[in-house]
């Protein structure tokens, strides 16, 4: 008889997606409850939404959650770990949500060191609205909104997140990573886990960037924006950790 070597995690709901075909929101959505189960920590998780293609994620997940206006999931967040400190409190949100309406809230609560951790979803897009223009769209990157491709004359350039949230002081985990290959799937799935197992360890904010794609807003099929992701994402956004106050600890 075959072994079984994969398990549904228990905190995913039985359903099929309502992403895009290829859509790595989908996969993104698949590690966090993975890490969720594999933590056990699946009662104690308090998630809060967004607003995006991201916040679709709450369809599929057997969590408790509350909704927050756009871009202000952090501040949303920082008020429910205040008043519920046993709680696993985390986001998962868009870089329209996050970079752009939201970037102050995320600045502010990484600043204040909230023990909460903020996953940040990069597909250099506005998804849900159909591609806008975002803070990350690359240079000469096209959008609804930069037909000709994005001009750093006119819109400036795509904002870094985890170099900015690196430069505070208080976050203490702070890494990026890319959904493209099973490689970097399982870096990722590590700093997923670990974003979380610092909130369980009482320690402060943590930041985990994942650049994925947005396969109907970039007009590609899913194989062509991978191959997009790694030619002209992953070269403008590196994947590194900035920040593990864990293992300067350790050391
Ligand atoms: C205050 C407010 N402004 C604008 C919108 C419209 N809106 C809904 S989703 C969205 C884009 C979200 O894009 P992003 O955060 O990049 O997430 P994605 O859809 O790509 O996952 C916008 C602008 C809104 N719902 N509320
Ligand atoms: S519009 Fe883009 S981000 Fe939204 S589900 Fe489809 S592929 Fe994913």
């Amino acid at each position: 008889m075959a072994e079984k070597i994969y398990t549904k995690p228990p905190c995913l709901l039985p359903l099929s997606s309502g992403f895009c075909p290829g859509c790595l929101h989908s996969l993104a959505t698949k590690l966090i409850a993975e890490s969720i189960d594999e933590l056990g920590v699946a009662e104690k998780v308090i998630n809060v939404l967004p607003v995006g293609c991201s916040t679709m994620n709450s369809l599929y997940w057997k969590l408790d959650m509350v909704t927050s206006a756009h871009g202000r999931a952090p501040a949303v967040a920082t008020g429910v770990k205040r008043c519920r400190p046993d709680a696993l409190v985390f986001a998962y949100q868009g870089d329209g949500d996050l970079a752009s309406i939201g970037l102050s809230e995320v600045l502010m609560a990484a600043n204040r060191g909230e023990h909460i951790t903020i996953f940040f979803a990069n597909n250099s897009t506005y998804g849900m609205t159909g591609g806008q223009m975002a803070p990350t769209t690359l240079i000469g990157q096209k959008s609804t909104t930069c037909v000709f491709g994005r001009d750093p004359d006119t819109t400036g350039f795509p904002i870094r997140m985890c170099e900015l949230v690196k430069e505070l002081e208080a976050p203490v985990y702070v890494a990026r990573f890319a959904l493209n290959s099973p490689a970097n799937i399982r870096k990722a799935k590590k700093g997923i886990k670990k974003a979380m197992q610092n909130q369980i360890d009482g320690l402060g904010f943590s930041f985990v960037e994942l650049l994925i794609n947005c396969p109907t807003n970039w007009g590609m099929s899913p194989v062509q924006s991978i191959a997009y992701m790694e030619e002209n994402t992953m070269k403008y956004f590196p994947c590194k950790v900035f920040v593990d106050k864990t293992e300067e600890e350790e050391k």
